[in-house]
């Protein structure tokens, strides 16, 4: 308060001339009371909850299983991106996943916490989970990002083991690649399985993960949008969060997630943020076709979307309300 109003009010109040602040001040109190008790009625009908991209319902399974248990939404998406890593069918993420085309399979992952703290690993070969080693940056370093050699040494000191990536069907589906050499990815088939996964915990923390193997057959050394904190996944705790899936490169040009997070913060659904961040892409590539992303996004309601270029996305929700395989809407019709 300015000093002039402050010396008005405080004499004004001296003399009797306005009234105890006490009933204003009841009133307010009870109003917020009232405005919290809404929003946490709100809050409880939609969290905790978890969202991931694609149908990967054995990852939201594990993840609403950690949450359902009162463990926190960093947990619950550390806990379910695992669940995808390890599975060796999933030819885009971790063990199994399809190698660059010199033959070596690269990792990124990203994680990111309900106070913006953030971990990440770039093109690191040899370990499984990058999910749990991209924690281990976050909680163990000052930095936010390792790649490549330093990452991988920094996993074994942290006690990962070494592990072999490439499956003997990665492996021969990339010697057959070999003989055309053709990068083109095929939407919603390969190279389109990134799982990102978005959680609200019973105390309303947002954490968020994203994982993948990126795109089969990239140049040795490529990295995507996945393990890029904005880009592939952005948490901020007082809106909400989103994370991508598809062709990482575009996703970078528009800092994807952190655009999303942000039209949210101006007041957009998490459906009509996702529909902007496609559109925004498109404005880029006008008259291009050929390629397939996904967005899926949470608001600190526990409200979702998600919205993609072509048809055939779709991502899983758990929540008290059930587990969904949500079909999403697209920008290009069928
Ligand atoms: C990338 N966004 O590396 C990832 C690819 C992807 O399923 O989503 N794969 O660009």
């Amino acid at each position: 308060m300015q000093r002039r109003n402050f010396l008005k009010n405080s004499s004004a109040a001296a003399a009797g001339l306005i009234s105890t602040p006490l009933p204003t001040s009841c009133k307010e109190e009870k109003e917020k009371e009232k405005e919290s008790e809404t929003l946490n009625s709100t809050y409880k009908t939609n969290r905790p909850i978890a969202i991931c991209t694609w149908n990967f319902e054995n990852a939201t399974a594990k993840a609403w299983g950690v949450l359902k248990e009162g463990g926190s939404s960093l947990d619950a998406v550390q806990q379910g991106a695992m669940v995808e890593e390890a599975d060796i069918n999933n030819q885009t993420v971790g063990v199994g996943g399809r190698p660059d085309r010199d033959g070596n399979v690269t990792l990124d992952a990203c994680i990111m916490d309900k106070d913006g703290n953030c971990g990440a690993v770039l093109c690191m070969q040899n370990i499984a989970s990058p999910v749990s080693v991209a924690r281990k940056v976050m909680e163990e370093t000052p930095h936010v990002m390792l790649a490549g050699k330093g990452a991988e040494k920094f996993a074994y000191e942290q006690g990962f083991e070494k592990t072999n990536l490439l499956t003997e069907e990665s492996k021969q589906e990339w010697l057959e690649w070999k003989k055309t050499s053709e990068y083109k990815p095929v939407i919603n088939i390969e190279n389109h399985d990134t799982i990102g996964i978005l959680a609200i915990d019973k105390n309303g923390a947002i954490s968020g993960a994203c994982t993948t193997s990126g795109m089969g057959y990239k140049y040795a050394g490529r990295v995507g949008d996945s393990p890029i904190i904005g880009a592939g996944l952005f948490v901020d705790n007082e809106i909400g969060a989103a994370t991508a899936t598809g062709v990482g490169e575009e996703v970078v040009r528009t800092v994807g997630s952190f655009l999303i997070v942000e039209l949210m913060r101006q007041g957009k659904s998490p459906q009509e943020a996702c529909e902007e961040g496609v559109k925004r892409i498109m404005a880029k590539n006008k008259d291009r076709t050929d390629f397939q992303i996904g967005f899926i996004a949470i608001n600190k309601k526990g409200e979702t979307g998600g919205y993609c270029i072509q048809p055939g996305f779709t991502y899983r929700t758990y929540s008290e309300e059930g587990h969904v395989n949500n079909p999403s809407e697209s920008f290009l019709k069928a």
